[in-house]
């Protein structure tokens, strides 16, 4: 089975399932020994979800190696992707064939999974997203996992909320063409938008990269909507919402889950004020265990953590306890348990999965207020 070719391939490499060093299995009461590879979108336009997927990971790692001594050892192997769908390709062959490992967390981009997935699932090897919301990741193959929730679940949570508070009537649309992730997001804002009635007044694309959106906010403001629905990763998602409020729109502004991260506040500043979107994460919750990770993630980073930090701790715990029900690390019976996991409480809340693999959870409506998010009430 050659797959993946495109990374120039490793063909030396033991076959999936034969004991490698990431898979050595334990038996009677040996320490089990995992190795587990991480893609992530570390350095580029959208580093810092990768960052603070590689932050969530670390303190979860400290925490569960201390915990399960003697039990389980977990060792991560973090690999670049840049946010490219061939960078994410290379790390998964890299990480099956030369590193062994016992399952993949990420890749970061939901574009990403959809070129990577398939050469994991070929493997055979778990591979498990922490931040793929796009439909259709699930249908991917039986390896492919994800505790991630779907936008379809977050984007209409977030709308409903804001016609009722805001009293929407007519919205306009605009997304990044060139990312699958905004394409998706867009595709449910606009589904979304024609359930609950709203008029929409106008849409246009921008691509990934852009820096200047004025032309197509320009057009949209002259068609006078209530809210301008956005979706896009941080980075240009920002800068777009920056421009609308320079050209002097004043309505609301509602994003899909790429605006989760602290960098918004960053480059678009005081013009982020009133953005409002759906995460299942929020620092600010009540909650005893939410609270022990903020504490903990700030005694270690000095900052909050975000929902890309707090799903990806949530992921390597769930790795965990899966290994640990396995008995031994082993991609097969590793996927099992991954696909028996029932009503996991994590921080990112109450996770289980559907038929096909796909989280259930709920979403949390937060509205940027003075540089953070707080609940939209
Ligand atoms: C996806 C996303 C992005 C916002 C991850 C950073 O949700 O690509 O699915």
């Amino acid at each position: 089975l050659m797959v993946g070719c495109s990374s120039g391939g490793n063909t030396s490499a033991p076959a999936a399932g034969e004991g490698g060093s990431g898979q050595a299995a334990s038996t009677d009461g040996q320490e089990i020994q995992a190795k587990i590879g991480v893609v992530g979108f570390l350095s580029g336009s959208g580093a810092a979800y990768g960052e603070a997927q590689k932050a969530g990971l670390e303190l979860a790692l400290g925490e569960l190696n201390e915990a399960n001594k003697g039990k389980l050892k977990i060792e991560l192997k973090f690999e670049d992707s840049a946010g490219e769908k061939e960078g994410a390709i290379n790390a998964v062959n890299k990480l099956i064939n030369q590193d062994n490992v016992v399952a993949i967390i990420g890749p970061t981009l939901s574009g990403e999974m959809f070129a990577a997935g398939p050469v994991a699932n070929e493997a055979e090897t778990p591979i498990f997203g922490i931040s793929n919301t796009s439909e259709g990741i699930n249908d991917i193959g039986e390896y492919v996992f994800r505790n991630s929730l779907p936008e379809s679940i977050a984007i209409p949570t977030a709308m409903k909320a804001a016609v009722e508070k805001n009293g929407l009537k007519k919205v306009a649309l605009i997304h990044a063409s060139n990312d699958d992730f905004s394409v998706n997001g867009y595709k449910v804002m606009k589904a979304t938008a024609e359930k609950l009635g709203l008029e929409i007044t106008s849409e246009a694309t921008f691509a990934n990269g852009d820096v200047d959106f004025s032309a197509q906010l320009t057009k949209l403001k002259q068609t006078n909507p209530d809210a301008l629905l956005v979706s896009a990763l941080y980075k240009e998602g920002s800068m777009v919402v920056k421009k609308a409020r320079e050209l002097g729109f004043t309505g609301t502004i509602l994003g899909g889950n790429g605006f989760n991260n602290p960098k918004v506040f960053e480059i678009a500043g005081p013009a982020a004020e009133g953005l409002i979107v759906a995460t299942p994460f929020s620092p600010e919750k009540k909650d005893d265990k939410v609270q022990a990770f903020v504490k903990a993630f700030e005694a270690k980073y000095n900052k909050k953590p975000d929902q890309f930090a707090a799903q990806a701790y949530d992921s390597l715990y769930i790795m965990s306890q899966s290994l640990l029900a396995a008995g031994k690390a082993d991609r097969e019976e590793l996927r099992g348990q991954l696909a028996q996991l029932k009503d996991f409480t994590g921080v990112s809340g109450k996770l289980s999965f559907d038929e096909k693999r796909n989280p259930i959870g709920d979403a949390v409506v937060v509205v940027a207020k003075e540089g953070k998010f707080v609940p939209f009430e």
